[in-house]
């Protein structure tokens, strides 16, 4: 069976960007894939955390992502810190390394303007070609965002071949095309973001019907009254259609045939009722899970699957590198 592996920042207020751009394809692919999902605790900590919040965050995530549908039965759910082989495999990475590199990742040069220019956060590429390379996945779905990251995986993963020989594949990024970009509600030029100014610019997983009803009724439109898609012209209105074509399966053109005629407010309003009804069962889910310590369990079933395949590939590459068992 080929392998997945992606990762995902323990970083609170997870969304329907979330869920489309990522979460969805991950239980798609589980039929597919021997999957493997890690919860990048050690990257979540290269920007300032509340320790208390960190942990809060970091159960959240794990109940979120097996309530969204990543069984644990299929796939592997880990923490990135209860690998050691993440830093041990992140330090050999790190010494093939041109700090130029570091320097010139569009990631580093964003956050250490709201961050400071911390060694944490230059240094997360290698952490991350690590995180990757561990387990030989064969695709890595990501936000586009992302390619650069993985770009210098595969440079990693070469320079490493061609000095001690054969040893990783080079994955491929995997990129989902019509919902890799969900748009923010109060500003459709913008991704939908959980560190956006304001709220009311995302659907988070955890809202109350309350609170979805009120952010879709709220959330901008374009001039015209028409429900329509075109991205260029009316980018609000197409960004809220392709949130209902997701989670109904219906495509652009039957979403225009349905709403013929009508005005926003019906639109609006039965794209509030469709969300409300498709993440109730995630709620209800997530809730159950919340009640026992049945999470916890499942994070050190998913560490000690993920630690036997990443120790193994973690001893061929000490033995390479010249290390002495
Ligand atoms: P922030 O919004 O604070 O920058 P984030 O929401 O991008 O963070 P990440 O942990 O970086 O959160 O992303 C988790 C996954 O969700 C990534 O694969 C990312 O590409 C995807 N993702 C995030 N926002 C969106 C969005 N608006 N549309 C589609 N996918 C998204
Ligand atoms: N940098 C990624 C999170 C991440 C990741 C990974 C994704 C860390 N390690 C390994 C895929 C594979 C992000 O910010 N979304």
């Amino acid at each position: 069976m080929k392998v997945l592996l992606s990762g995902i920042q323990p970083s609170g207020n997870l969304h329907i960007g979330n869920y489309l751009g990522a979460i969805k394809q991950w239980v798609e692919l589980q039929k597919s894939y021997r999957v493997f999902i890690s919860i990048v605790d050690l990257h979540a900590i290269t920007v300032p955390q509340d320790p208390r919040e960190l942990r809060k965050n970091t159960l959240e995530l794990a109940a979120l992502l097996i309530a969204c549908g990543i069984d644990p039965k299929k796939s592997v759910l880990f923490l990135q810190s209860h690998i050691p082989a993440h830093i041990e495999l992140g330090w050999i990475l790190n010494t093939l390394t041109p700090v130029s590199e570091l320097e010139r990742m569009t990631q580093f040069k964003e956050k250490k303007e709201r961050a400071g220019a911390l060694a944490g956060l230059l240094n997360y590429p290698w952490l991350q070609a690590a995180d990757i390379l561990l387990y030989r996945p064969d695709v890595v779905p990501v936000g586009e965002d992302q390619l650069q990251h993985l770009e210098f995986t595969r440079t990693l993963a070469r320079k490493f071949n061609n000095r001690f020989g054969k040893t990783f594949n080079e994955p491929k990024a995997l990129i989902p095309k019509e919902t890799a970009r969900i748009m923010g509600l109060d500003d459709p030029t913008k991704k939908m973001s959980k560190s956006a100014p304001s709220p009311n610019n995302y659907i988070g997983l955890l809202d109350s019907p309350e609170e979805i009803r009120r952010k879709i009724k709220i959330a901008v439109t374009d001039s015209d009254k028409e429900i329509r898609y075109d991205i260029k012209t009316k980018p609000a209105i197409s960004n809220l259609m392709t949130i209902y074509s997701a989670f109904s399966e219906l495509s652009h053109g039957a979403i225009e045939k349905r709403y013929q005629n009508k005005g926003y407010a019906q639109f609006k309003n039965d794209l509030a009722e469709l969300l409300v009804k498709k993440l109730m069962p995630i709620q209800q889910k997530y809730r159950e899970l919340s009640r026992g310590k049945k999470v916890i369990k499942i994070l050190q079933d998913g560490a000690k699957k993920a630690s036997l395949v990443a120790n193994k590939t973690l001893l061929e590459v000490k033995k390479k590198v010249g290390l002495l068992q």
